[in-house]
């Protein structure tokens, strides 16, 4: 199955979003492989963020990532990284779809409420990043056999 990594940044968690974001993927069937609330060090949001690293809004970027306590989650699922993409919506809030989470709950393409990995591969790097083998769970969730053909 697909793994992809998935983080309600500071403003999702200081406006209380984290419950109906983790309970839009919960619906959609995916499955949580792991979660904790953690303020994020430096170099794991410079690691992160590597591809923006000379744009003009890193350090913008950097200083909202690490305002408060980010709650990062790792969801599994048949095409969980596109899937999840499209849930989250376009990257400024102002384009992304109303049904969307940036749609739904953002305004401001600088506090867009949530990250999703972009790729498979961006979902194997990020998720390296983030948490150790030891903190994802391996298991069977009872709705499989009714969730896929
Ligand atoms: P994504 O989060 O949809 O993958 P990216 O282009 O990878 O979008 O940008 C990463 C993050 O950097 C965005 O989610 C947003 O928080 C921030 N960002 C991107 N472009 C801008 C900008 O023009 N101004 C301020 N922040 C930006
Ligand atoms: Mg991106």
């Amino acid at each position: 199955m697909d793994r992809t990594f998935v983080m309600v940044k500071p403003d999702g968690v200081q406006r209380g979003l984290v419950g109906e974001i983790v309970s839009r993927f919960e619906a959609k069937g995916l499955k949580l492989a792991g979660a904790k609330l953690e303020l994020l060090p430096e170099e794991r949001v410079v690691e992160q963020y590597r591809e923006h690293l000379q744009k003009p809004f890193f350090p913008g970027l950097a200083a909202y990532i690490m305002s408060g306590p980010c709650f990062l989650t790792v969801w599994e699922g048949k095409g969980a990284v596109a899937v999840v993409r499209s849930m989250i919506g376009a990257t400024n809030p102002a384009e992304a779809a109303p049904g969307s989470i940036r749609g739904d709950f953002a305004l401001d393409i600088g506090r867009n409420v949530i990250h999703a990995s972009d790729s498979p591969e961006s979902a194997a790097r990020e998720l390296g990043i983030h948490f150790a083998s030891g903190e994802l769970a391996d298991y069977s969730k009872i709705d499989e056999p009714v969730l896929y053909e």
